[in-house]
């Protein structure tokens, strides 16, 4: 019975009178709710929308569009200049800033990948938007990208919508992880998941597994004693899973553990590792490290990253805490 649960909006409202907030970041938040709502309506009408299929495009990245990432990335870009509070925004599909005009009380920046995981729209596997929210630096002039380079320990807030059999929304705003889920009958996101936790141990791992021939020596080390199972050093078995959506996995950490795994290896090195800091790592690390786990490149703490720039990549560990410990450990030796 969902009218018994608490709404997303409620739960904004109680942080809101908890803290004395003006209500600015509760209104910022609603137009992000609304998107996600908006993005999980069109994919999940998928083919029957003509939104399968590429969007004949490139991103920033060089990656080729879909046609729901350029639709995702106009959602999110419309619902969230409208409520004025943005000074501007950084999408992964953006390769520059977008100034929010007429926001002039605009105190807060938005990073989004509207549609993370795209790849997996045309097979129906679950895909995520994700977000972060900074705010504007005192005196800064909106809209330059330096504005945007701060590191993840300065997030105001972060979350993700997945797409999933369920439609969920996870968000932190420094006071712990809480879990949502949409119930479409009212257009409502319901409190499901109060207060996530990962658990310390795992004996799941998520990695790309055909990525073997580039791994470094830490990273053969640690996955070869997983493989080795009960036998092995670990005395235990693991299971693998590696479903190509950052959302989907992280989702799946917060509910039963897990190791995540996108490292530095020797392909990848030269642009610093594959998944990008601003709008994919900070968010999920705050998450992350809010719910109990860790998240680090294996060298260092994502979230103390000094950026250098909007679309940097860097690697990226993270999940149970006891797991990415033992990683750290063996990124040292
Ligand atoms: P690969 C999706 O493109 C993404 O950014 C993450 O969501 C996902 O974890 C990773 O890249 C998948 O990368 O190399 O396995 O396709």
């Amino acid at each position: 019975m969902s009218y018994h649960r608490l709404t997303l909006s409620h739960t904004l409202l109680q942080e809101q009178r908890r803290l004395g907030r003006s209500g600015t970041f509760t209104s910022l938040m609603n137009d992000i709710i609304t998107a996600c709502k908006m993005v999980s309506n069109e994919v999940s009408r998928g083919a029957l929308a003509g939104n399968l299929g590429v969007a004949g495009s490139e991103n920033v990245q060089g990656e080729e569009q879909k046609k729901l990432d350029v639709l995702a990335n106009d959602i999110f870009l419309h619902m969230n200049a409208l409520g004025g509070k943005y000074a501007a925004m950084a999408s992964e599909e953006l390769e520059d800033v977008h100034t929010v005009h007429g926001s002039a009380d605009g105190r807060y920046l938005l990073l989004f990948d509207p549609l993370d995981g795209s790849s997996n729209i045309d097979v129906n596997v679950s895909v995520g938007s994700i977000f972060s929210i900074l705010r504007l630096p005192e005196g800064a002039k909106p809209g330059s990208a330096e504005t945007f380079l701060q590191s993840g320990v300065q997030q105001v807030a972060a979350g993700y919508a997945l797409y999933g059999p369920s439609t969920m929304m996870v968000l932190t705003t420094g006071s712990g992880v809480n879990g949502y889920t949409l119930d479409r009958s009212v257009g409502m996101f319901f409190l499901t998941h109060p207060n996530m936790q990962v658990p310390a141990d795992t004996q799941e791992f998520s990695i790309n597994a055909s990525r073997q021939r580039f791994w470094e020596p830490p990273i053969k080390r640690y996955i070869d004693e997983c493989l080795s199972g009960k036998e092995g050093p670990r005395g235990k078995n693991f299971n693998m899973r590696w479903i190509a959506s950052m959302v989907a996995e992280v989702h799946r950490i917060l509910v039963r553990g897990g190791v995540f795994l996108y490292p530095m290896d020797t392909e990848n090195a030269k642009t610093g590792g594959k998944l990008r800091l601003m709008y994919e790592a900070n968010p999920m690390s705050f998450i992350i490290e809010q719910a109990g786990g860790l998240a680090t490149t294996g060298r260092q703490r994502i979230m103390e990253i000094a950026p250098s720039g909007l679309h940097q990549r860097v690697p990226v560990i993270l999940g149970s805490k006891n797991e990415v410990e033992r990683l750290i450990a063996y990124h040292q030796e």
